[in-house]
């Protein structure tokens, strides 16, 4: 730092040097996150400042975090589910699995038992919390081969996951399937739908994956992926409310005694957006959005099939997978484990944007 500070346009016009440096989203076809909806990002600017890491100070913020947790609840077939705003999908799947853990101490080498396609998040959760990760092969349609999980787990298993909406492929584990294996096994089962979450049940006729199916204890899903909010706003549902509090710790100087959370100061500006988007859509406006982009990954797929790419699996979402090939310049393009070439067709990545991308594809083939 330096001694003197500088003039206000000094620092505006540095910061905005290195923004421009930034890719534009006009270009970036592998993203799981997006523009933030236009009114997120007013109502980020009017919340600036909100700490919901101490609700007595914030009860209005604090009311909003309590209706987007009501509002995703209902979303997930289930009202009365508990739950607070995340940073994102990592910390709700980490404080997912510590919960699992905590309702089964005493095991001296717990496990969980999670798909291949399992996010990486679920390898950070298992180094913190010292657990063994037992990955289940890749069945049909990449999706978790459900026979082998269920023989994969033991004594010594304290959950499993299941994923709606992989990160890779865009597929959904067969839930219910799992659901079973859980209730059968009295195994916590968490539902990683950070991305599906926002995108399955606007789907023309999803399969179930949410508190309607039986058996399924906790759900991460993330606004500021398919929700259009301002990064960081994920969150984490429980069916009984009450578990959290065996994550609760002392915290006998705040507003509140006691706290389940990961972080201690929490944003709330990104949550007011999360919830401005979802009052101003509806489940009319985001059918509308979801639409929109599974429209677009068709259109993108019968473009890059036009050209000899071969898709590697037919998309339940807007994620668009084919086998390798090249990729114009200029675009943002990632690869799966598989070396697929992977498109996430996020509502940044319109028509106009699809065809912009053919065109160039066009001009390589
Ligand atoms: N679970 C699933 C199924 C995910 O796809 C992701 C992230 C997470 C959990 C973790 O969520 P957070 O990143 O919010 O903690 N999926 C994206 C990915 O890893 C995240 C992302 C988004 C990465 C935008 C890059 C990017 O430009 O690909």
């Amino acid at each position: 730092m330096e001694e003197k500070g500088c003039k206000r346009e000094e620092v505006i016009s540095l910061l905005s040097g290195y923004r421009s440096e930034d890719l534009h989203h006009d270009h970036i076809l592998s993203s799981m996150c997006t523009i933030p909806h236009e009114i997120a990002v007013s109502v980020h600017e009017m919340f600036s400042g909100t700490n919901l890491g101490d609700p007595g100070l914030f009860p209005g913020t604090t009311q909003i975090e309590d209706r987007l947790v009501h509002s995703l609840g209902e979303l997930m077939h289930h009202p009365k589910a508990g739950g607070y705003a995340t940073s994102g999908g990592t910390e709700s799947n980490l404080q997912a699995i510590r919960i699992a853990k905590k309702l089964k101490p005493g095991i001296i080498n717990p496990n969980i038992v999670v798909p291949a396609s399992a996010h990486f998040s679920f390898d950070k959760t298992c180094d913190m919390l010292g657990l063994e990760m037992r990955t289940v092969p890749y069945g049909k349609n990449y999706t978790v081969d459900c026979d082998k999980m269920a023989e994969m787990t033991d004594k010594n298993t304290i959950a499993v996951a299941g994923i709606a909406g992989t990160t890779e492929y865009g597929m959904i584990d067969d839930i219910e399937r799992i659901g079973r294996i859980a209730l059968e096994n009295d195994l916590f089962f968490h539902v990683d739908a950070a991305f599906g979450g926002m995108v399955i049940p606007f789907l023309p006729n999803p399969a179930p994956f949410d508190f309607e199916v039986p058996g399924v204890s906790s759900i991460s899903l993330d606004p500021h992926k398919m929700g259009m909010s301002t990064i960081p706003c994920g969150c984490l549902l429980l069916r009984e409310p009450e578990q959290f509090g065996t994550l609760n710790v002392d915290t006998p100087y705040l507003t509140v005694k006691k706290e389940c959370t990961l972080a201690g100061t929490r944003p709330g500006a990104d949550v007011a957006g999360a919830y401005a988007v979802i009052k101003l859509l509806g489940r009319e406006g985001f059918r509308s959005v979801v639409a929109g982009c599974m429209e677009n990954t068709r259109r993108l797929i019968e473009g890059m099939e036009a050209f000899g790419y071969v898709r590697a699996v037919d998309p339940v979402m807007n994620v668009a997978t084919f086998g390798d090939g090249s990729v114009p310049k200029g675009w943002v393009v990632s690869h799966t484990r598989f070396g697929h070439l992977r498109f996430v067709v996020m509502p940044h990545v319109t028509r106009d944007v699809v065809e912009n991308f053919l065109a160039d594809v066009a001009k390589i083939n």
